[in-house]
């Protein structure tokens, strides 16, 4: 059984969201980030960049344990692994690839440098961190928005993929950074689409702290 390390974040979810989904069996072990549990020596064995998630599959390749750490390289493992949420054509595949860089590159810190600077105390640094950070996590969302148009899901066609379950991680989180998915049509209508699939409602059900 995997065992998945992890706390109740964006990028924890992503990856409770890909295990149910794929029917993987899993048990979780918090570390809860606030207790700096993240530096804890066991866990930076796994993590050594001491974030979570990260997890241990005792049936890796060839029948051997391995660890991985990275929300994206998690679910491109698990993807892998499962032959799931991933389609066969390289054309194809390349589209997953695409988005799921593109929320790890900014569709997740820029939101997240919102979260941060909301948690200041008042003032000037306060005010800049928020204005600037808030206005580029809006322009990805205008991103996905325009992307979304059409289509069901960000990067497949017939099913989701791993890139939804990475963005969905993080537009969970929209009203503490702020954004309005009545703003963002497309997103508003993708994001409803996707917490109706019984699987993903679970992979944000279940307790990880
Ligand atoms: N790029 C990493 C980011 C992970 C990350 O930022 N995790 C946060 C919680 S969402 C964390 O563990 N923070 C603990 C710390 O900063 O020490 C990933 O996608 O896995």
């Amino acid at each position: 059984m995997i065992a998945f390390h992890t706390w109740n974040t964006p990028n924890g979810r992503k990856i409770s969201v890909a295990l149910e989904e794929m029917g993987l069996p899993y048990t979780v072990h918090p570390v809860n980030i606030s207790q700096k549990e993240q530096f804890a020596p066991a866990f930076l064995a796994i993590s050594p960049n001491n974030r979570i998630p990260a997890i241990v599959d005792p049936e890796g390749p060839d029948g051997q344990p391995i660890s991985v750490f990275e929300s994206g390289a998690i679910l491109l493992y698990l993807a892998e692994k499962t032959g799931r949420f991933m389609p066969k054509g390289l054309r194809e595949r390349v589209a997953v690839w695409e988005w799921l860089m593109w929320q790890m590159g900014g569709f997740g810190p820029m939101p997240g440098q919102v979260h941060h600077f909301l948690m200041q105390p008042e003032g000037p640094a306060r005010d800049y961190g928020v204005a600037r950070y808030h206005a580029e996590t809006k322009r990805l969302y205008g991103v996905l928005d325009r992307r979304l148009a059409g289509r069901d899901f960000v990067a497949t066609e017939g099913e989701p993929s791993i890139a939804d379950f990475a963005i969905l991680g993080w537009a969970w989180r929209h009203e503490r950074h702020q954004v309005d998915l009545a703003e963002f049509p497309a997103v508003g209508a993708w994001y409803a689409r996707m917490m109706a699939r019984p699987a993903t409602a679970r992979g944000f059900e279940v307790a990880l702290s």
